[in-house]
């Protein structure tokens, strides 16, 4: 079986998981109303020199929204707006998707309340890399405390604490390999045979997962047993309530372990979980209960899943001829 990994940076340094910590995200194409759905994710392609999102390519940012949606979809949490002014100032500083070693610092804009940020580009990330994401990083001038909590956490108050229970972050970015033999799918509810190609809309759910926090955020590293440790496990009451136990992690404790399996998010479909470490070539992987479940112990309040959602999931596992049953969820 012939796997790539989604990412490969070393996550076990704090310093570096602030500024250039690792994230996938995606979302899944929902059709109608979505009730309490309250994140917006912002793309900017600013930094998309290479034109992998525009011209010719300008529909790939249909796949981006829909993976934003597998997020939005079903987070509720309020974030503070940002609101810079003459006397509160700060610099975002990411790392540049056209070249992911080196770190871009700009002025920083408002951001809108329940609106995160996201950049994104593509550049050569090496043979084994199909995406690079995470949040990004900042420093701030001012004048009130209130302009230093906004950003730190949102208006997430448990993202303030010496030991983070929350999680509010401004943005950050995303850069996808533009070597890679990508599959772009033209509607990412169904799923077809892409033999020898790698899924985009899957990759970028991943990467877009990190930049929400898993495998990044503080308040993920507050439950790994033992940050100092390489593949510890993670103690968060969602996740573990859902493995039996602890959650193991992979070695660079920013993923769930390796084959780490669950359920698709909505059905009692077995699945690799999207947030472990790979992709395996010619597959999809949908946002399974286990990596929902991790942006809860983060921090992130999430909704039922919407009726239209598990809809759309039986028409794209239908396509497939998978045995599938819909699960009542209550939560
Ligand atoms: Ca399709
Ligand atoms: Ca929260
Ligand atoms: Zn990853």
């Amino acid at each position: 079986m012939f796997r790539q990994w989604n990412c490969n940076k070393d996550m076990n340094h704090f310093s570096m998981r602030r500024l250039f910590g690792l994230a996938l995200m995606g979302a899944l194409a929902l059709r109608g109303p979505v009730a309490d759905a309250a994140l917006t994710i912002q793309f900017d392609y600013t930094y998309d020199d290479g034109g992998f999102f525009s011209g010719a390519n300008v529909g790939r940012r249909d796949l981006l929204a829909a993976a934003a949606n597998v997020f939005t979809s079903r987070i509720t949490d309020s974030l503070s707006a940002i609101t810079p002014d003459a006397d509160n100032t700060w610099t975002p500083s990411i790392f540049d998707p056209r070249n992911t070693s080196n770190t871009l610092t700009f002025s920083g804009p408002a951001i809108a309340a329940d609106t995160v940020l996201v950049f994104v580009g593509a550049s050569n990330l090496g043979a084994s890399t199909l995406g690079l994401g995470g949040p990004g990083g900042y420093g701030a001038s001012g004048i009130t405390q209130s302009w230093f909590d906004t950003l730190q956490g949102r208006g997430q108050a448990g993202a303030l604490l010496a030991t983070p229970t929350d999680y509010g972050p401004w943005g950050g970015t995303l850069a996808f390999n533009s070597t890679s033999s990508w599959y772009f799918d033209p509607n990412p509810a169904t799923v077809e045979s892409f033999t020898g190609l790698n899924d985009f809309f899957s990759v970028a759910v991943h990467e877009l997962g990190h930049l929400l926090g898993l495998g990044t955020a503080d308040s993920w590293k507050a439950l790994e047993v033992n940050p100092a440790v390489s593949g510890t496990s993670f103690t968060g009451t969602h996740s573990a309530a859902l493995q039996g136990g602890n959650v193991p992690l992979s070695a660079d404790n920013g993923h769930w372990a390796e084959g780490a399996m669950s359920t698709i998010a909505g059905t009692l479909t077995a699945q690799e979980a999207a947030m472990d470490p790979t992709l395996t070539v010619g597959t999809r992987k949908y946002f399974t209960d286990l990596d929902y479940a991790g942006l809860q112990d983060v921090g992130w309040q999430l909704s039922a899943i919407p009726e239209a959602a598990t809809l759309a999931w039986a028409a794209a596992l239908g396509t497939l001829g998978m045995m599938l049953r819909l699960r009542a969820r209550r939560h």
